[in-house]
């Protein structure tokens, strides 16, 4: 039975170029600076994000705390949405690490925080009692909003507030090209306002490894010693690095296969019985749906799927999450609904 594997973008498997890329790479010790590959990656990524300066690091978890940590001191806050990855999925690694003081807003539907909410949050900094905020977090495309981006005005209309409070803002960027996409712009549209990104080499993208912290020079290179601190300085780092500069290079154009793949994915799931689901609202590679009263509970229909060889992820008693990504085409969509179809339809018999 062929495993069709929806459970994320991050099971991504580094294509053949990646692979002769990295046999290739030239190498060097970048904790000295001196890899060529790192180089080179942190140069296209920060031209592609519209930076002064990027710099690799290993992981999406590490780039969003190596950016918290350079913004932020001990006891000072960052606002972010409720259903951030930042917030949710992170170990908590800001307050562990940084005792950075999380203040969440809700998130809306499509992701966006309201700024009437993000305002009411900001502390008086004249007032003894509180913590000071300091940042303003915000996360494109939004992963637990079902994929949905966020817009260019939007961004600007953030900044506009941040501004008037002297904040600075950070996204987390890891699908910010599947954003780009979506929305027909640059990624440096999307970044044009922020003062530091993180994205991610190893979800849409397909390489194995890595993700990428971008923003002024004098804000990489606080990024750079907090990477140091975490201990994420690697030595030959290009071996992984090369596969980075394959995924900007081949990667970024096909994205909108797995938009297209998400949207007929949503758009069958959505008749099926018990589902509650807008295929409307997919805009990228990551759909997000219910089961009304009546249906199983997620984990019976996840387990009933797999069992037809179809992996979705549980992300609530009564809410799963299918991504779409390279190694999923328009079959396993159909075995997918065909799967989803046979295992609704026995639950109601
Ligand atoms: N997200 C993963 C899991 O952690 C849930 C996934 O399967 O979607 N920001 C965002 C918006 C993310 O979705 C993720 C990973 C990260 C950061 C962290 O990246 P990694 O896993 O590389 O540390």
């Amino acid at each position: 039975m062929r495993i069709v594997d929806l459970r994320s973008d991050t099971v991504t498997l580094p294509t053949p170029a990646m692979r002769q890329a990295m046999f290739d790479a030239e190498l060097g010790d970048d904790v000295m600076g001196e890899d060529p590959t790192v180089n080179r990656l942190e140069a296209m990524a920060a031209e592609r994000l519209g930076k002064e300066a990027a710099v690799y690091v290993p992981s999406g978890t590490m780039a969003n705390l190596v950016c918290l940590l350079s913004h932020c001191a001990r006891g000072e806050e960052a606002i972010m949405g409720h259903m951030a990855h930042t917030f949710l999925f992170e170990a908590g690694g800001s307050a562990a690490v940084g005792s950075i003081h999380p203040r969440t807003v809700p998130n809306q539907i499509d992701g966006t925080l309201d700024l009437d909410d993000v305002e009411a949050a900001i502390r008086d900094p004249n007032n003894a009692h509180y913590p000071r905020t300091r940042l303003i977090c915000l996360e494109n495309t939004h992963n637990r909003c079902s994929g949905a981006v966020l817009t260019p005005p939007y961004m600007a209309q953030v900044r506009t507030l941040a501004n008037r409070y002297d904040l600075k803002i950070h996204l987390d960027g890891a699908r910010i090209f599947n954003a780009a996409t979506a929305l027909g712009v640059t990624a440096a549209a999307l970044t044009r306002d922020v003062d530091s990104v993180s994205f991610c080499l190893s979800k849409g993208l397909s390489a194995p490894v890595g993700s990428l912290v971008c923003g002024s020079a004098e804000f990489v290179w606080e990024a750079r010693r907090q990477r140091k601190v975490l201990g994420g300085g690697m030595r030959q780092a290009g071996v992984l690095a090369a596969a980075g500069i394959v995924a900007l290079e081949t990667m970024v154009d096909r994205l909108a296969e797995d938009h297209a793949n998400a949207r007929r994915l949503a758009e069958g799931l959505a008749p099926l019985p018990g589902i509650v689901l807008d295929p409307a609202r997919i805009q990228t590679n990551i759909v997000i749906f219910d089961l009304a009263p009546g249906a199983p509970p997620a984990a019976g229909v996840v387990a009933g799927m797999a069992a037809h060889g179809v992996k979705m992820g549980v992300v609530g008693p009564r809410r799963i999450r299918a991504v779409t990504h390279y190694g999923i085409g328009t079959d396993d969509i159909d075995q997918a609904l065909a799967a989803a179809s046979v295992v609704l339809e026995e639950s109601r018999a």
